[in-house]
């Protein structure tokens, strides 16, 4: 049986760093065998249940629904009781209770931090942070970074939207727990890209934090700047926030393009800064790193947990969280999970290849489901085809066509008619769908410096419910 420490959140000792040859920040827990790590984790999550059993008002009611009471929690099926929460029922609950909603576990004074969605999905949710929560989220964030090969010599940039984005919170935060040197640029306002690339070329960060599509547009703009983004200099390049860099055609275009390694990490705003999901350096695909945030795989219909080597729904637990933790938290994204272990030892559960997307970003085409994240798989694999690309879903007569925009890369020598014939059929082989290719000029389609939203469903402009949108 691993004994847990008599305390519970856990406080880490704040001025350890490991040596910078040793592999693992956290040797106990990253050498622990599968079961001892199950059995760390159900500990873990006795306690935290406790705990939000005795200062949350918005779970005690939810699991009162279900009868449920801590002392119940003998093991992890008895946790899978408990109902899932949504995003929905977050935003509704801090309307009704504002501006943190009845899920707040700490005192107004005890607050540290706050932070909050950008909203895009709807209605803003608003997060606390206690003083403790903040530095066992650096503490997460530095043993993951660790893990992918971050090293207090390093000097990592960090090129995401501050404000309300909290991964750019919390790469700082891990950067600093970690002893590297960070660069909090942001990203985001006007003319701050050109500016990025002159900082970069002046400092030379051997570390980069953003979207994978912002890195894209930014070697684009260093390009045009006449800097080759290889002389940047970076080895370490990692991100969160949308698919991206767990979509393989795309890290071969990022590795190739800034000549350093392509790493995956992010969940949600509700789980970070704590981070729930990450690569080692073996890239291998994200580690769950369950000590830190319990994740489930569930099916999207039967809502059970699925088996290693099966796809469904990451759902989240906090395990170290004091001011708001979430329990059971529905993400709405599609992944495929495994246990097989990884070459670097740890004994966490992958996602080996990545998160797909969220369920909402998924159009259903004539009966078949197409992710973004394949279709940028797909186009990124075709020399000569840019880094940008839509898809436009419409309804001629009563069949779903989908059209894929994509450009031409600027330098481009390859002829594009042999371009869009190549992205012709490779789509048909991987959708299983005759796909429209429309081939523009390099620079047409809008770029990001935040997340991409690629898809342009006209049939709800044109009035029809698009196929399988009332399950979405
Ligand atoms: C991802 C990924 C990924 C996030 N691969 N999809 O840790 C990132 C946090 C701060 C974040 O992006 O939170 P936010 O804004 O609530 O968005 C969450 C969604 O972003 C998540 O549900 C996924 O759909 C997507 N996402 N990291 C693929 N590595």
């Amino acid at each position: 049986m691993v004994r847990l420490p008599e305390q519970w959140p856990p406080v880490y000792d704040r001025t350890y760093v490991p040596g910078p040859e040793e592999r693992y920040w956290n040797p106990t827990v990253e050498t622990m065998t599968q079961e001892q790590l199950q059995d760390l984790v159900l500990q873990k999550l006795k306690r935290q249940i406790r705990y939000v059993y005795d200062h949350s008002e918005f779970y005690r009611k939810k699991w009162a629904a279900v009868g449920f009471e801590p002392g119940d929690l003998k093991d992890f099926e008895d946790f899978e009781r408990l109902p899932f929460t949504t995003k929905q029922e977050l935003r509704e609950d801090q309307m009704e209770h504002p501006p943190y909603g009845s899920n707040l576990c700490i005192s107004h004074e005890e607050i540290f931090h706050i932070h909050g969605t950008s909203g895009t999905t709807g209605k803003p949710t608003v997060f606390a942070l206690s003083r403790g929560d903040w530095e066992r989220m650096a503490e997460a964030h530095a043993r993951v970074m660790w893990a992918f090969g971050l090293r207090p010599s390093d000097k990592v940039f960090i090129g995401s939207v501050f404000s309300l984005y909290v991964g750019s919170w919390g790469a700082l935060a891990g950067v600093e727990r970690l002893g590297a040197a960070a660069f909090p640029f942001g990203a985001g306002q006007p003319g701050q890209t050109e500016k990025a690339v002159r900082w970069m070329w002046e400092v030379k960060p051997s570390a980069f934090y953003g979207t994978p599509s912002y890195a894209l547009y930014l070697a684009e703009k260093a390009k045009e700047l006449g800097i080759d983004p290889r002389e940047f200099g970076i080895r370490i390049l990692f991100f969160s926030g949308e698919p991206g860099a767990g979509v393989p055609a795309t890290r071969r275009r990022i590795e190739s393009t800034y000549g350093g390694i392509c790493v995956d990490t992010g969940s949600m705003a509700e789980m970070t800064p704590w981070m729930a999901n990450g690569e080692c350096q073996h890239r291998q695909g994200m580690h769950v790193w369950q000590d830190i945030v319990y994740t489930e795989v569930v099916h999207p219909e039967t809502k059970q947990r699925v088996p290693y080597g099966r796809e469904g729904v990451p759902v989240y637990t906090h395990l170290e969280r004091q001011a708001q933790p979430m329990v059971r938290l529905w993400s709405g994204d599609l992944t495929l999970w495994t246990n097989e272990l990884c070459p670097c030892g740890r004994p966490y559960p992958r996602f080996p290849k990545g998160i797909y997307g969220r369920v909402d970003d998924m159009v259903v085409v004539r009966g078949v489901n197409v992710y973004p994240s394949a279709v940028e798989d797909v186009v990124r694999s075709i020399p000569g085809l840019g880094d940008e690309f839509r898809l436009v879903v419409s309804r001629e007569g009563i069949m779903d066509e989908l059209a894929v925009q994509v450009e031409m890369n600027t330098t481009a020598h390859e002829d594009p008619a042999i371009a869009a014939d190549s992205l012709r059929q490779k789509l048909k082989s991987v959708l299983g769908l005759s796909v429209h290719v429309e081939v523009l000029p390099g620079g047409t389609l809008e770029r990001t410096e935040f997340k991409a939203r690629r898809v342009v469903d006209k049939r709800r402009m044109q009035g029809a419910a698009p196929e399988g949108s009332s399950g979405a």
